[in-house]
């Protein structure tokens, strides 16, 4: 039996059948859950069946990745980094297939499907370097002949849960990390991107093969809200790093931290971007554009919130528009495509939802505001004038909605930027440096991301990536995040021959 459609015989090339067990357990593909149809947000259409997993198979499988832990914490760090630096060669053979497959299962336009899978590139080859500096600090001891000093070890084994939106991008920030850090991986990919979960699977598993090393030590698995349950419930999994809604961060942080395990959480964003009297305006409507209608909003940095000064509010609003009206939506994979569907039909029905409820806000819609009649999952591009108060403003709707709002002083941005209950991106567009420094000081944004003339989305890898309040307080990605990924022993040790006591206690 072939694929469902001749176009789709490229997946072939990444491992892929028309029908696929979903389960990588002990070095063995297989499930005997339920069967699904992963479809293309274009038309709805079948790409591919993929079975997902039992409960038993969920058992079997970390019973074998436990097993397998011991053998990869025994490896030198350094050795871990050199199978990260293979696994990150063989990513890059499969480049163009797999950001093809991640255009086509999710729907974001093709050059943000390679800009996702480059993104894991670029975790592997941070992580490469990071395998030899996981180093502890020497701290000067009060007692003479004593020695301090920190070592990191590996926590066993780190449970990766991922959303729809970054289907390979957010395994790549974790995975890379955990296993330079002597981490088995356990990994649940969203319900409806199981085909990337497979075909990043396999890449993992051959370099795994090749260096003659347990299979299980990456361990995956295609299935729903009871996996992600187990995940979270299962005390043999000391860390959980959960990306998705606030609403169901909270469920996971409560179930995690129950058993006294650590919870990594990567929350709903609100982002907002202001503009100032004194900013360059070219810049800053390159960047609302695409902050705001690239992935068909629905990146966790995608700007929702546009603070305009209300001396240029007016010129900015009239050029974004244009832009707006000149957008084409259609086939992610297509040339010249900038917007692609939303993700299922249940996202064009949630922005038709919100939608009614902006309006019953009193929120005017400038440009856009309809889905597009088609067999797939689009929607306009969107622009809504609205009181800055309105609810509707502090939640998060997961789709391309932009609220524009008016201020007068940058004290009243500021105190708006921060009026939501997330808080993980923001932006200024400025060219004041008394401006910067006030927006990145104790006084500035609250958020985990604080840009100055740049969108609020596209992070680059190196730095922490995470946010605060109800985006979850994670840090993933680059910078020392890898430390929440170890646990950490501090040592003292007493090589003379008394034993001075801390604190100068005198014990009998
Ligand atoms: C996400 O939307 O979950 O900063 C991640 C960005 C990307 C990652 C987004 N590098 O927009």
């Amino acid at each position: 039996m072939g694929f469902a459609k001749k176009e789709h015989e490229f997946l072939s090339a990444i491992g892929l059948a028309p029908e696929n067990p979903g389960g990588f357990i002990n070095g063995k593909w297989k499930a005997s859950g339920p069967v699904i149809s992963t479809v293309s947000p274009s038309n709805n259409q079948e790409i591919a069946k993929v079975t997902e997993v039992s409960m038993e198979e969920y058992e079997e499988g970390l019973r074998s990745c436990n097993d397998a832990a011991k053998t990869w914490k025994s490896l030198p760090a350094p050795k871990r980094g050199e199978i990260v630096r293979q696994i990150g060669d063989a990513l890059r053979e499969k480049l163009q297939h797999l950001g093809k497959l991640v255009s086509l299962e999710m729907g974001k336009i093709l050059a943000e499907g390679i800009g996702e899978v480059q993104e894991v590139i670029d975790m592997c080859d941070f992580a490469v370097g990071l395998s030899r500096q996981l180093n502890g600090s020497i701290i000067p001891s009060e007692r003479p002949d004593h020695m301090m000093f920190e070592v990191w070890n590996p926590l066993g084994i780190v449970g990766v849960i991922t959303a729809f939106n970054f289907p390979c991008a957010v395994l790549g920030w974790n995975a890379c990390i955990a296993l330079v850090c002597g981490n088995c991986v356990v990994w649940k990919g969203a319900p409806t991107t199981p085909l990337v979960t497979i075909a990043v699977t396999k890449l993992i598993a051959e370099v795994l093969e090749k260096n003659n090393l347990p299979a299980a030590i990456f361990t995956a698995f295609c299935g729903g809200a009871e996996i992600g349950e187990a995940i979270a419930k299962d005390t043999r999994i000391p860390l959980v790093s959960f990306t998705g809604s606030s609403k169901v961060g909270a469920k996971v942080q409560q179930i995690v931290t129950e058993r006294f395990g650590k919870c990594l959480l990567e929350l709903s964003g609100n982002n907002a971007l202001i503009v100032m009297d004194d900013a360059d305006v070219g810049l800053a409507v390159r960047s609302i554009f695409f902050a705001a209608v690239g992935t068909a909003g629905q990146r966790c940095t995608t700007c929702r919130r546009l603070y305009l000064h209300e001396s240029i509010y007016q010129n900015v609003l009239d050029k974004l528009v244009g832009l707006y009206n000149q957008v084409k939506i259609g086939d992610p994979l297509e040339e010249g495509t900038l917007v692609g569907p939303v993700h299922t039909k249940a996202s064009r029905e949630n922005f038709e939802k919100g939608i009614s409820t902006i309006k019953s806000q009193g929120g005017k819609i400038l440009t856009g505001g309809s889905v597009i009649e088609s067999n797939g999952n689009f929607v306009q591009a969107t622009i809504v004038e609205i009181a800055s108060n309105a609810s509707v403003v502090k939640e998060e709707l997961f789709g391309p909605v932009l609220y524009v709002m008016k201020f007068k002083t940058l004290e009243e941005a500021i105190e708006l930027n921060n009026s939501v209950p997330q808080g993980l991106s923001s932006s200024i567009f400025t060219s004041k440096p008394n401006t910067i420094f006030k927006w990145i000081g104790p006084h500035g944004s609250d958020c985990g991301i604080v840009n100055v003339n740049i969108p609020t989305n596209g992070a680059e890898i190196g730095g922490a990536f995470g946010g605060e309040k109800a985006t979850g307080g994670g840090r993933e990605a680059g910078s020392d995040s890898w430390k929440q990924y170890m646990r950490r022993s501090t040592c003292t040790i007493n090589y003379g021959t008394e034993l001075p006591l801390a604190q100068g206690i005198n014990f009998g």
